[in-house]
């Protein structure tokens, strides 16, 4: 799992379809890693985490390359995920940094490839050349009823905390089954690094169950040691990971 001349750091990926909690959830474990861990704690997402990468997230999900194809988008994921290695993912881990990722390499396998159509062999070409070396120590597949995620995001943009629905989110019913199937394949594929955490769950058990999968996977980072955060600690309800990078601590 470590590889050699990125690492020192531990690399944690959140997946999952829509609305299943992944931000919710990544606020939540990088308080109690900040607390418990000792190490500095980064929280970054995909598409995103750099400035470049940013504004390739920005094109993305207004579906400006959907007109281009599942490959088209892939590429360009692949893009923003090049330059957020190189300049944040990497160096945080050199420094010996905890990494905690909204949405990695997975999302490309099951978005454009099981659930867009692409080739499974060609993604995995791709990913080898993309991401190399730096692949997470532990993947965490929040998994639930595509119809309960899509209604849990629904609310939060009629709340008032998000913008228009985005381009994958807008896809048929059907287009979200494949996703969490193809979620639950990767995790069945490789269950030494990934983890499913049932994410129809309330917050606090989907919390309890994330920590307890840490503490089994990664024991170094001892997570499930102490009782609950206090409320506050947990941040605001809209406190994304994403475009703001320099809150490693
Ligand atoms: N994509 C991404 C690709 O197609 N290929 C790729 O390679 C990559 C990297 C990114 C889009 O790009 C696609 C996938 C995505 O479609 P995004 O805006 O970052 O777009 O979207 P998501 O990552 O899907 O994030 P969401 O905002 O949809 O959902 P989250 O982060 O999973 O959910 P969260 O935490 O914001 O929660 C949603 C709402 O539910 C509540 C929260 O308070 C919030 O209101 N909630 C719960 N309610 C009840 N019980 C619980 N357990 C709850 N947990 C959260």
């Amino acid at each position: 799992m470590t590889a050699p001349g990125t690492r020192g750091g531990t690399f944690i990926t959140f997946e999952g379809g829509e609305g299943t909690g992944k931000s919710t959830q990544i606020r939540r474990l990088a308080a109690r890693l900040r607390l418990e861990s000792g190490r500095p704690v980064l929280t970054t997402r995909e598409p995103g985490g750099s400035a470049k990468a940013e504004r390739i997230r920005e094109a993305l999900l207004a579906g400006l390359a959907k007109p281009y194809g599942p490959f088209a988008e892939a590429l360009l994921f692949s893009a923003a995920r090049i330059d957020h290695l190189d300049t944040l993912i990497r160096p945080a881990l050199a420094r010996g940094e905890i990494v905690l990722c909204d949405r990695f390499a997975d999302s490309t396998r099951a978005y454009q490839g099981a659930a867009g159509g692409l080739d499974p062999a060609a993604l995995r070409a791709l990913e080898g050349v993309v991401v190399g070396p730096t692949r997470p120590d532990l993947t965490l597949i929040l998994d639930c009823d595509p119809e309960l995620g899509l209604a849990r995001a629904r609310a939060r943009r009629d709340a008032g905390s998000d913008g228009a629905v985005d381009r994958f989110e807008a896809e048929a019913l059907a287009f979200h089954a494949r996703l969490r199937n193809a979620f639950l394949a990767i995790a069945a594929e490789e269950p030494g690094r990934c983890a499913i955490v049932d994410a129809a769950l309330p917050a606090d058990a989907v919390e309890a169950a994330i920590r307890a999968a840490v503490a089994e996977r990664l024991p170094g980072l001892r997570p499930a040691q102490a009782g609950l955060l206090p409320a506050q600690a947990h941040g605001r309800s809209d406190d994304r990971p994403g475009t703001e990078h320099g809150d490693a601590a």
